[in-house]
């Protein structure tokens, strides 16, 4: 059984599109993954965003809304994964924009040995069709690099696509704090700090117009929010690029480096670089 989890937030015009294709998707891949059902989580919304989630429900794809008083995508997600039960969890933004067909590469990731599946951006295979603004553009690249200090090996921690074994999800999602965009980060070094193998696997992506990421509104907050995951899981383990099978190049499992304290250090260049770049 999977479960999907959408964290939405005013999204009452981008989610039907996303989850008629999922309908299509599950109607399809019912003996696949032995079912498939939606959890979205109405992050207070103030428009209609629960009601069109539940009038997609359909008996090949259950729909459930489950809210979520605290704000942000990191809250969203937290409070979908804990709400799960399935044996795999997966979450995507409601706007759709990864295409599905990543669904099926994680499927078959995670029958070879995957504990987790992320969607990239970042790799040769990825089809991403960006239309940022020039702000944002510049801001993801800094993003990417002080990000990649607390997940080396990940080419792309943001993808709002991530597919994962549903006890594995549970048990970190308790640990998570981050209730911004940066929530990811946190998610990535738990899963790693849990031992979990993290395939990343290409995606074709497309910019659906309608974003909630407001750079000038929510960019400071997501670089102060990993200086803040830094500093918080500095007790977790040095973060290791071996942990992560990343694209194509292995499908088998990596040896597990013994955690090594991550250095205080690491939270000081993280912030340093922060200041310097953002
Ligand atoms: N901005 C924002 N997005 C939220 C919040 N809670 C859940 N979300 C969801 O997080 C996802 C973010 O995706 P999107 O807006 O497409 O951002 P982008 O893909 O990073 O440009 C969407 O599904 C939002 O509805 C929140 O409090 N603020
Ligand atoms: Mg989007």
């Amino acid at each position: 059984m999977l479960h999907i989890v959408i964290p939405a937030y005013n999204e009452e015009l981008r989610l039907p599109r996303t989850l008629r294709a999922l309908r299509r998707f599950a109607t399809d891949r019912t003996s696949m993954w032995g079912g498939v059902e939606v959890l979205v989580v109405d992050n207070d919304s103030s428009d209609r965003t629960a009601e069109v989630a539940l009038a997609a429900a359909t008996p090949a794809m259950p729909v459930r809304v489950v809210r979520c008083l605290r704000r942000g995508k990191g809250a969203a997600v937290r409070a979908g994964l804990l709400a799960s039960d399935a044996d795999l969890v997966a979450f995507m933004d409601a706007d759709g924009a990864t295409d599905l067909a990543a669904l099926d590469a994680a499927w078959h990731r995670l029958h070879l040995g995957a504990d987790v599946v992320i969607g990239s951006r970042g790799l040769d295979g990825s089809v991403a069709d960006v239309r940022s603004c020039r702000t944002r553009t510049a801001g993801a690249a800094c993003y990417r690099r002080v990000a990649r200090r607390l997940v080396p090996g990940v080419a792309d921690t943001q993808c709002g696509f991530k597919v994962m074994h549903g006890a594995l999800a549970r048990a970190v999602a308790t640990n998570l704090v981050a209730p911004g965009f940066s929530f990811d980060v946190e998610l990535l070094v738990r899963l790693r700090a849990a031992g979990a193998r993290i395939d990343e696997i290409p995606v074709t992506w497309t910019d659906v117009p309608g974003s909630t990421f407001v750079p000038a509104r929510h960019g400071a907050g997501a670089f102060a929010e990993l200086a803040a995951i830094a500093w918080r899981t500095r007790h977790l383990g040095a973060p290791v690029a071996g942990r992560a099978t990343v694209g194509a190049r292995s499908q088998s499992p990596m040896p597990l480096p013994a955690p090594v304290a991550l250095p205080v250090a690491l939270a000081v260049p993280a912030a340093a670089s922060l200041l310097g770049e953002a």
